[in-house]
């Protein structure tokens, strides 16, 4: 029989426990010495073979370390499980509360929203359609002639088939007039596109807000009543405006819009370019032409439509310098509307 250094294991079983930082360890030790294959069980279930002498020496020295081995154990474990217990329990009700970050709508998506809801208090219905239009609702029933330069390919995307992504949404108005007899008034939001360099004021993608009121007898007058209304409403002030002839194939007469500058008030600044005008939207009354190709009578028909640009509204409106930002995804940007 070998001989039983009860000193030596209670050295390297004290060692071995004081270094446990966990439970699980704990549990390695406790099996290790005290578990039914431990070495302390192991030496207790042996005691009886030993000769009476020896028994009664190392029987109350193996009896001594089990009971302290397993007082240690038991008050580490305690610890452990309060310490866990505690971390689970854990809530800390004076702590200040986290903000959920909450997004908003895109700036451009505001100006629609808004141009929309001054244009349904005057009557108007808003209307949309496809971005995939054909040459025919894009350009040749608005009289846009073969050879327009805005048909070509510099300007214009060309989808593989002859359809192309819309220029304008002039073609759902095209759409309107084919499907509904008038009087009736509409604005058509949307997405358009141009092949186009990208610059401060150049996108390849924009949103353009477009309108047409058409009746017996609606006229420019009504154009100018209608313009100036939606003007006050959208820059919350008296804005003064100023019709200029100009030229649209779809439109006759036609005229550029401009409005007194809305940051200078038409003293010259630099938003005006000393000018004292600023240039907002383009309008005039319906093409007899493109009333025929959407199968109305412009002996019975007349009407006006303007079209302007929502990026531009918004840049204006808000002071942006840079057309790009609006679609950069760019969260420094748009945190701020
Ligand atoms: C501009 C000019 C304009 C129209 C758009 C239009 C639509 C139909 C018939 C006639 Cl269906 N005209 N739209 C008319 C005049 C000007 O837009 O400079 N837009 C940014």
């Amino acid at each position: 029989m070998e001989k039983i250094d009860l000193k030596t294991i209670k050295k390297r079983s004290e060692n071995e426990f004081k270094k446990a930082v966990d439970l699980k360890e704990l549990d390695e030790i406790f099996k290790k010495y005290l578990g039914k294959k431990g070495e302390i069980t192991q030496i207790l279930k042996t005691l009886s073979k030993l000769p009476n002498e020896r028994r009664a020496k190392i029987g109350k020295g193996i009896n001594e370390l089990k009971n302290f081995l397993e007082e240690k154990i038991e008050d580490k474990k305690s610890y452990f499980t309060k310490a866990t217990e505690d971390k689970e329990e854990w809530l800390d009700i004076t702590a200040p509360g986290k903000k959920p970050v909450v997004g908003h709508l895109h700036p451009l998506t505001l100006i629609k929203r808004r141009i929309e809801e001054i244009f349904q208090a005057m009557g108007f219905s808003v209307v949309e359609g496809p971005e995939v239009e054909t040459e025919w609702y894009n350009f040749d029933a608005l009289n846009i002639q073969k050879d327009h330069p805005a048909r070509d390919f510099w300007d214009t995307l060309y989808l593989k088939g002859g359809n192309l992504l819309r220029t304008h949404t002039s073609p759902v108005q095209i759409r309107f007039m084919e499907k509904n007899e008038p009087p009736f008034r509409i604005i058509v939001p949307g997405r358009v596109f141009r092949h186009e360099a990208t610059d401060a004021k150049h996108e390849v993608n924009f949103y353009q807000v477009e309108g047409l009121m058409v009746g017996k007898d609606v006229s420019v007058a009504n154009f100018k009543a209608v313009i100036q209304e939606f003007l006050n409403r959208f820059y919350q002030k008296e804005i003064k405006l100023r019709l200029r002839p100009s030229f649209f194939p779809f439109t006759e007469p036609s005229f550029e819009i401009d409005i007194n500058c809305i940051v200078c008030g038409g003293k010259g600044c630099s938003t005006c370019l000393g000018q004292g005008w600023i240039e907002l939207m383009g309008a005039g009354m319906v093409h007899p032409n493109v009333l025929k190709n959407s199968g109305l009578d412009p002996r019975n028909w007349q009407g006006f439509a303007f079209g302007m640009g929502l990026d531009r509204l918004a840049m204006m409106k808000y002071k942006i310098n840079d057309i790009r930002l609006f679609y950069s995804g760019d969260l420094r940007f748009l945190q701020q509307f």
